[in-house]
């Protein structure tokens, strides 16, 4: 399953890569950009709009990485970067509070069915951390349960069977990880309910949380399968343990309100990422107001930053999300749309080839594994063969489509892929399958 070696022109992206490794570990500041595990240069990129990204060797792609999530109305929208430009003349950091942020906070508990009350902070990692503590604190218990081949960031008690970046590596428990930590981390297998209500039986009264990626997008992207979600809802509730959903990636993505929205479960804690920003550095963390109220000035849970709430951020993420509030009936139809039609025609030129594969789509965001196994969790999911990605990987990008470098990301699509987009990624995809299984 070989790619022949493509005559595109990366001497900039080589040369940067290879600068970049004397003072950045690796050369990349996430491993997840990395091409470690369908080899090759990761791209340096110079500029994007819309659904197009530039490298720094001028070469142009279409774009289904979208930031690994927040793009959702496209690069360098013009609403984004007039609120990023205006804020930047009144400065870009107080560390006291300002309007924006009640501004935004407003709208994330109009849209997320959960969010009665919402606390800023600067990434998904830190929101998804201090949801964990915050549920400590309430529960005064110290034990989760998180779920094979989630990621939710890169917190300590987190990176145990983790998925992303350190799945893809093979390293998805991290040295540096103290047992202590490890010990109060207990894995369940995705889209397995009897597992999880083994755990809890076996650890009465000592589970803090249950933190689910909804929909996850870390082991590529996998549905829930009907009742899971509901069967976490009330196996929490039997036992008061809080129900955290990460929906830093399907957050605003595959609903309005997210997954929780699309397939009507509540959690008691959501964590946001990705979109809420509007591209720039922001995570949050809301839920039911008892539970936030435990979180310092009113409570004793403590948790803060210098840069939470920051007025850029705020004002790309409330320039994002009052686009979402105010279109959600058109835009929603078609990014599903525009999922479907993806769905189907890579389907199609699938079949015509006698190729294996499962391929998923939730909202504006999917994945194709190939594996003729149905595709459930962590242990499913590693049945495809990550060969065959990283070649069709590498015959996409030589024809300019950028897909997420590693068979265990999902693709993200926004409203500034239409028909044109659909219509190139479907001819290209066609020729570069023939290429890989030829
Ligand atoms: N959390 C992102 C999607 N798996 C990857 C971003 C990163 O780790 O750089």
């Amino acid at each position: 399953m070989e790619v022949a070696p493509s005559d595109v022109d990366l001497r900039n992206s080589r040369r940067f890569y290879e600068r970049a490794q004397h003072s950045i570990p690796g050369g990349v500041n996430s491993p997840a950009r990395a091409f470690d595990s369908v080899g090759g240069t990761p791209l340096f990129i110079e500029q994007a709009k819309g659904a197009y990204l530039e490298d720094a060797d001028a070469n142009e792609y279409l774009d289904y990485v979208g930031s690994w999530g927040p793009m959702i109305f496209g690069h360098a929208h013009p609403d984004v970067v007039e609120a990023v430009k205006d804020q930047a003349e009144a400065s870009t950091s107080f560390g006291a509070p300002t309007e924006i942020e009640i501004d935004v906070a407003d709208l994330v508990c109009d849209l997320v069915p959960s969010v009665e009350k919402v606390r800023m902070v600067n990434s998904g990692t830190e929101a998804t951390m201090s949801a964990a503590r915050l549920a400590r604190g309430y529960t005064d218990r110290d034990k989760i349960i998180k779920f094979e081949g989630n990621y939710h960031g890169h917190g300590d008690f987190f990176l145990i069977s983790a998925g992303s970046g350190a799945m893809t590596l093979g390293k998805p428990d991290s040295p540096g990880v103290t047992d202590g930590n490890a010990k109060d981390t207990l894995l369940a297998q995705y889209n397995d309910l009897d597992h999880v209500q083994r755990l809890v039986d076996a650890n009465q009264g000592e589970v803090a949380c249950i933190i689910v990626e909804p929909i996850a997008g870390n082991m590529g992207c996998i549905p829930p399968e009907p009742g899971f979600l509901e069967g976490l809802r009330k196996l929490c509730d039997a036992h008061d343990i809080v129900l955290v959903f990460d929906e830093v990636m399907t957050g605003f993505r595959v609903a309005p309100g997210g997954a929780q929205e699309r397939f009507g479960v509540i959690p008691d804690l959501t964590c946001l990422g990705k979109i809420i920003g509007g591209g720039l550095p922001v995570g949050a963390y809301g839920g039911k107001e008892e539970i936030m109220d435990y979180v310092a000035p009113t409570g004793p849970v403590y948790q803060a930053g210098t840069l939470s709430g920051n007025p850029l951020a705020m004002r790309a993420g409330h320039a994002i999300l009052s686009k979402i509030a105010a279109e959600k009936d058109r835009i929603y139809d078609q990014l599903e749309n525009y999922a479907e039609a993806l769905q189907e025609g890579t389907e199609h030129n699938l079949d015509a080839l006698g190729v294996d594969y499962t391929t998923h789509q939730v909202g504006a965001m999917g994945s194709l594994f190939f594996t003729d196994t149905e595709v459930v969790d962590q242990d499913t999911a590693q049945t495809a063969d990550t060969e065959a990605y990283a070649a069709y990987f590498h015959a996409m990008l030589e024809e300019g489509i950028y897909l997420p470098p590693s068979q265990f990301e999902a693709m993200f699509y926004g409203t500034c892929h239409g028909e044109e987009e659909l219509e190139t990624t479907l001819q290209t995809q066609r020729r570069a399958l023939k290429r890989v299984h030829s």
